[in-house]
């Protein structure tokens, strides 16, 4: 008998069948409370890590840390303070800064859970996917869906510092996390100009490789997403002036399956956006949770009626149903990932916005 035990006050029939369900490991709906909440009541706090501390920190694992000490990968996980020592960021998604120093290399693994890098600063490391090489640079969203293989290698003579996402906290809660450490030495540092997948995929806006895909997988071919095409899209959204991010002082995009328009893997969505100062977005709650992490600019990112100052290297996690709203103080680019395509796939989306940043009220 390991369940809880519930009592009833002056009734010894009642306590007596009460102890009978403990007994049998059941549990009385009618005494439970806390369970069918009104809204969600996630553990997870809304949380801030500031990027200087995180690369500071990085670099002094990466003085004392070697990297086959470190299980392979020089990462650090956000814990959200609310998730009683778990490394996960909220209740969803694994959030981490990862650091490599020159020469080194993280070898060759793959798992179940899927992960993503975005690059925060610096350029040189390759991310080999099931071995096509991807060049990481300041900007870059890489992808490295569920089960494909990956290592790390930086090559050059500088550190990096990157972020990493991985819907670990979902897969793990599903019980299906599946690991396997390369069986091969690392690659060589295998680099090429342009990935193999990035010369089918990324020709160019609206140009897809001629004949049919052997097999549909169920992520994005493009593995790689370049800085500059981001930005293009961004800017873009500016210049027309009877735009709505031309109105409004934001302009996002979302990253996609260049063949299916779906998001880039099937857990976890990927967005770039871009608020200009002189603007306050309207808040916004969502069922569900992200990251944010800063790129460039600063600002402010109200939290549940909290502010949190934003530098760029930030980190924030948004726990589901917690009221956000940002106030660019100069041009802001964020990058946020959440697990909207679950919610969506589950016929879960819920979203609630207010037109008025100034009812954004703590929730109780
Ligand atoms: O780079 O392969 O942050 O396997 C956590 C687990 C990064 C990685 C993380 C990983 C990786
Ligand atoms: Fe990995």
């Amino acid at each position: 008998m390991a369940t809880r035990r519930f009592h009833a006050a002056d009734d010894s029939a009642l306590s007596d069948l009460y102890g009978d369900f403990a007994e049998k490991d059941l549990q009385p709906l009618w005494e439970l409370t806390g369970l069918l909440t009104h809204t969600p009541k996630p553990k997870a706090v809304p949380y801030r890590w500031r990027g200087k501390e995180l690369r500071e920190l990085g670099e002094r694992a990466g003085d004392l840390v070697p990297v086959e000490g470190g299980g392979d990968r020089r990462v650090l996980a956000l814990a959200n303070p609310g998730l009683g020592g778990a490394p996960y960021a909220t209740a969803t998604l694994w959030g981490a800064v990862q650091y490599l120093g020159p020469g080194e290399t993280a070898p060759a693994h793959r798992h179940t859970p899927a992960a993503l890098r975005f690059v925060l600063e610096g350029e040189g490391v390759w991310t080999l996917v099931d071995g096509d090489p991807l060049h990481m640079a300041a900007g870059d969203l890489i992808l490295t869906p569920s089960w494909t293989w990956h290592e790390h290698h930086n090559p050059g003579a500088d550190p990096m510092t990157w972020f990493d996402a991985l819907d670990l906290p979902l897969v793990e809660a599903l019980d299906a996390v599946f690991f396997e450490p390369g069986r091969e030495p690392a690659a060589s540092n295998n680099t090429v100009v342009r990935s193999a997948s990035e010369s089918r995929y990324g020709g160019g806006p609206g140009l897809l490789p001629g004949g049919q895909p052997s097999e549909a997988p169920a992520h994005s071919p493009l593995l790689r997403y370049q800085w500059a095409d981001t930005d293009r899209a961004l800017s873009g959204q500016f210049t027309d002036q009877s735009s709505e991010a031309a109105d409004t002082g934001h302009a996002y995009v979302r990253f996609a399956d260049p063949t299916s328009g779906r998001d880039v893997m099937p857990t976890m969505r990927c967005e770039m956006h871009r608020y200009l100062p002189g603007h306050t977005a309207p808040g916004v709650r969502r069922a569900g949770s992200s990251l944010i992490a800063v790129f460039r600019g600063a600002g402010v990112v109200i939290l549940d009626g909290t502010a949190h100052h934003i530098t760029p290297g930030d980190l924030v996690a948004v726990p589901s149903w917690t009221w956000v709203t940002y106030i660019a103080e100069e041009p802001l680019d964020l990058f946020t990932v959440s697990d909207a395509p679950v919610l969506e796939a589950l016929g879960l989306r819920r979203e609630h916005g207010t037109a008025d940043p100034s009812q954004i009220t703590p929730s109780a």
